[in-house]
């Protein structure tokens, strides 16, 4: 198999995009996961800005939010010693192999996939990038020979993707790279959001209220779980089918505080939203609190940027290799040296 580790370590590659203030959602179904995975696998964690512009994105907001996105990754725990931390447009090779990944992939297979249809939704005018958008995740992950993928349940279809493409490539071409496994915990992969919870959680909501963002201030934080929306009556009771609402603030509480639903559910039993909130609230802000004092350290260290060029250099080293394999495979003519 191409691109066999250096070390014993599976792989694990995952990434996402600066294409807003990262969420409570983005930090409980993906990069807590990430901080976990770290000591077990060789770990590659990408901010995919690549993915970012196939919305449209202000120039000045989308090279501050790379960089912050990147800082939050350290601020949550992940260490750059042990995981490359990288942006994915530094590594030429994403792409290189995502221009091949869309000549492999069906436009019917596309025209399936869940985030196309809701972002190109009621759009005028809808950019290609959006609809090739999962060749090129599938491109992220394959590069790097990545066995598992840590990702929110909204990815799961692009996964699955990811794995037809790998696997019609290596029938086609012979075997090159790794089929990947999604890695999606059970509790937490879709956090919904606080004004509607049969929408997801998503940063680019243009609601501020709509998601806690990692780095909304305490007072900010308590204020918008006070006006999160609840279901009719008090009972604090996990039903997602009958209260979704409640059952969606009891899963933030339960991811922040380390407990299970039952947990909670038996500490609020009999106290109503009102009390339930009020604590969510401070449990949330004590996960957020030490996470933007190291977050504002780090950016005012500037130490961001070489940890990027460390995480590209690493990351390129894996990519590149992967990359020529494919192409060698695929018939080009590969330039000599
Ligand atoms: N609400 C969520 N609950 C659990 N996991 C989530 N993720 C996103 N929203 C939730 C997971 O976070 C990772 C990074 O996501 P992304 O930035 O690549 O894009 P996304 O999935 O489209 O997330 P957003 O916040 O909704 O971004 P925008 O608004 O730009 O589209 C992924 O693993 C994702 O599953």
């Amino acid at each position: 198999m191409s691109g066999t580790n250096k070390s014993d370590k599976k792989r694990v590659l995952s990434g996402i995009q600066p294409s807003g203030q990262l969420t409570i959602g983005n930090y409980i179904g993906a990069m807590r996961h990430f901080v976990e995975m770290q000591d077990e696998y060789d770990c590659y964690f990408a901010v995919v800005d690549l993915h970012a512009v196939t919305v449209p994105q202000e120039p000045e907001a989308l090279r501050e939010n790379t960089e912050a996105v990147a800082a939050l990754f350290v601020a949550a725990g992940i260490d750059p010693a042990k995981a490359a931390i990288f942006v994915q447009s530094h590594v030429p090779a994403h792409a290189q192999l995502g221009w091949l990944m869309t000549t492999l992939a069906y436009m019917g297979e596309l025209e399936r996939m869940t985030q196309y249809k809701d972002k190109a939704a009621g759009k005028v005018a809808v950019g290609a990038g959006l609809f090739t958008y999962p060749a090129l995740m599938a491109a992220d992950i394959l590069l790097y020979n990545a066995h598992l993928v840590p990702v929110g349940d909204d990815q799961k279809q692009h996964l699955e993707l990811t794995r037809d493409l790998a696997i019609r490539f290596n029938r086609r071409f012979g075997e090159t790279f790794v089929v990947p496994e999604p890695s999606i915990s059970e509790v937490g992969a879709r956090i919904m959001s606080l004004d509607d919870a049969t929408k997801k959680m998503s940063k680019s909501n243009p609601n501020p209220n709509s998601y806690i963002s990692l780095l909304d201030p305490p007072d900010v934080v308590r204020k918008k779980i006070s006006r999160a929306k609840t279901d009719p009556g008090r009972e604090v009771v996990y039903d997602p089918a009958n209260k979704p609402e409640i059952s969606n603030l009891m899963t933030i509480y339960a991811q922040c505080a380390g407990v299970s639903l039952d947990e909670v559910q038996k500490r609020f039993e009999g106290q109503g939203y009102g009390a339930f909130k009020k604590e969510l609230a401070e449990v949330v802000v004590s996960v957020l609190e030490p996470l933007q004092r190291t977050y504002h350290d780090i950016r005012q260290s500037g130490a961001i940027r070489d940890i990027l060029r460390d995480g590209a250099q690493r990351a390129a080293a894996v990519a590149e290799v992967t990359l020529r394999q494919a192409k060698e495979a695929m018939g080009f003519l590969l330039p000599q040296g």
